[in-house]
């Protein structure tokens, strides 16, 4: 890769659009909307500077392979995945959510999460879920899945879910009820070790104006 060029990894979106105003700050505008547009690698008004769109989850692996030299990703894949190898100088607060335990209407949580317990949890992420229930000394049997966790209670394949929460409209349109926050979540800039060094001129006023961008939000 170029010294004198960047390639900042994003997911299409939430993540995208709550970036945008965050690159706009920083004199950042695409050229093209990834929702509209099938491209992969999506250019700026600068000639030197590109976005590439890639899975949510992928964000990190771009970034720390020096792919990407910086990017945006959530901090449930961060602890989820694994943040090794990455710098993360700024919480961005954009795509603020809850992990949150849920269960089905009725069931008597408080109950079935005493210390001993066994539980059956449905979710997409397992090191996160298992970490919490260690916590408890709760035992868990794990069972991964990639998506629509609101379903596994619904259908008997698991008591609970550990899942994203954040208007609460998804659960409660499932007879579903948040019962335990684990940790919140927002999203964090994680940027290349070897790029901070190597393109500090071209990064360093990037950080800065999102940093002062985040100020003025807050
Ligand atoms: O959707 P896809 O499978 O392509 O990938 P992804 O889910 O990894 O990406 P995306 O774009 O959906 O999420 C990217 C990031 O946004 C996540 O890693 C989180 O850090 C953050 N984020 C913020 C959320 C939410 N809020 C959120 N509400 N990610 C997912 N959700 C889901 C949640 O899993 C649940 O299914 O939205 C549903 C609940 O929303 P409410 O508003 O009904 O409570
Ligand atoms: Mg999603």
């Amino acid at each position: 890769m170029q010294d004198n060029a960047l390639t900042i990894a994003l997911s299409k979106g939430r993540i995208f659009e709550e970036t945008l105003p965050l690159l706009a700050a920083a004199g950042i505008v695409p050229t093209e909307e990834p929702e509209k547009s099938r491209k992969l690698i999506i250019g700026t008004n600068h000639e030197n500077i590109r976005l590439v769109i890639v899975r949510a989850t992928d964000v990190p692996t771009y970034v720390r392979y020096g792919a990407a030299d910086f990017g945006i990703a959530g901090k449930d894949v961060l602890i989820e995945h694994g943040g090794t190898g990455l710098y993360q100088p700024l919480d961005l607060e954009i795509a603020k959510c809850r992990m949150m335990v849920a269960v089905r209407k009725g069931f008597d949580y408080e109950a079935a999460s005493q210390p001993g317990c066994r539980l059956k949890i449905a979710t997409k992420y397992p090191e996160i879920a298992a970490s919490h229930f260690a916590g408890k000394g709760v035992h868990v049997d794990i069972i991964k899945l990639y998506g629509s966790m609101e379903l596994a209670p619904l259908v008997g394949l698991s008591d609970a879910i550990v899942d994203l929460v954040s208007t609460g409209n998804t659960l409660k349109a499932n007879g579903l009820e948040a019962v335990e926050h684990i940790v919140d979540i927002s999203s964090r800039l994680v940027v290349n070790k070897a790029a901070l060094k190597t393109k500090y001129a071209l990064l360093e006023p990037i950080i800065r104006a999102f940093e002062s961008a985040v100020g003025a939000q807050a």
